[in-house]
């Protein structure tokens, strides 16, 4: 079985954050690799736009799953009614995330706090509980959760996309211990900076604070963090990646800093 290396590919994929660089990225991945893809996302008129521009690309099988992550009814509702060619979820990619602010914690806005958690773990704690039966009833799956160096390494302002980071992070490994014997894998992707949309949302529009970041350097892009997402997904199914960690080469560590006394 799957004496081709690369013989296996999910079949059906099911991407949060579908409209946003890195879903949209990956999205285009699958599609090309001829896998239906549905797209949650909450923005109806982006994800349709996307839905067309992978049907006339790759005649791809689309599916616009419309709903807001953080309302848990609405997530419930929308899966529950999926339609019956999209229901065998193979592959569940959580990429839904977002960094608020990064100001320290004790000047944050408590929202933005409770957004990042709403989210990036809330949500996508529903999201894996809900398709997980699917793929242990079938014994063959895939979750793929978007985490991030920062769920590894703490930097100044991070405090709470940090920490929800983490979750996502212990959250992958503790799945792998439950789901021993089920044949279904579990990968935390942990991309570093990434030149995307994220620092736009981060300062929330403040252009020029958001090019600042990825200024004068050699970035990465979303396409590269697709790279990684759909090598993971296709190798074998007896092949699990526990965590890929990712920085672009020019980003690095900056050690521990200590306050001095004069
Ligand atoms: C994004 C990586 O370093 O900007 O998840 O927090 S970083």
């Amino acid at each position: 079985m799957y004496e081709n290396r690369y013989e296996y590919k999910p079949e059906t994929v099911l991407i949060t954050g579908a409209t946003g660089d890195f879903g949209a990225a990956f999205a285009h991945r699958f599609a090309a690799l001829g896998a239906k893809v549905i797209l949650a996302a909450r923005n109806t008129d982006k994800a349709k736009s996307l839905q067309a521009a992978l049907e006339e690309q790759y005649g791809a099988s689309v599916y616009a799953c419309i709903f807001d992550i953080a309302d848990k009814q609405g997530m419930k509702d929308a899966i529950d009614s999926l339609p019956d060619e999209f229901k065998d979820i193979d592959l569940l990619i959580n990429n839904a995330g977002l960094a608020l602010g990064l100001e320290p914690a004790y000047q944050c806005d408590i929202e933005d706090w409770e957004t990042m958690i709403a989210v990036n773990n809330t949500a996508l704690v529903r999201m894996t509980r809900h398709v997980l039966p699917l793929m242990v009833g079938r014994k063959r799956g895939h979750i793929i959760n978007i985490g991030s160096t920062a769920g590894n390494y703490p930097y100044p302002g991070g405090n709470v996309y940090c920490a929800s980071k983490a979750f996502v992070k212990q959250f992958s490994l503790s799945l792998r211990a439950d789901l021993a014997g089920t044949n279904v894998r579990v990968s935390n992707i942990e991309p570093g900076m990434i030149e995307t949309q994220f620092s736009k949302v981060r300062f929330k529009g403040n252009d020029e604070k958001a090019e600042n970041v990825y200024a004068n350097t050699r970035n990465m892009h979303a396409e590269d963090i697709a790279e990684a997402v759909v090598w993971s997904a296709c190798l074998p199914p007896y092949f699990n990646i526990n965590r890929m960690e990712i920085m672009p080469t020019v980003q690095s560590f900056a050690g521990h800093p200590i306050e001095r006394f004069d």
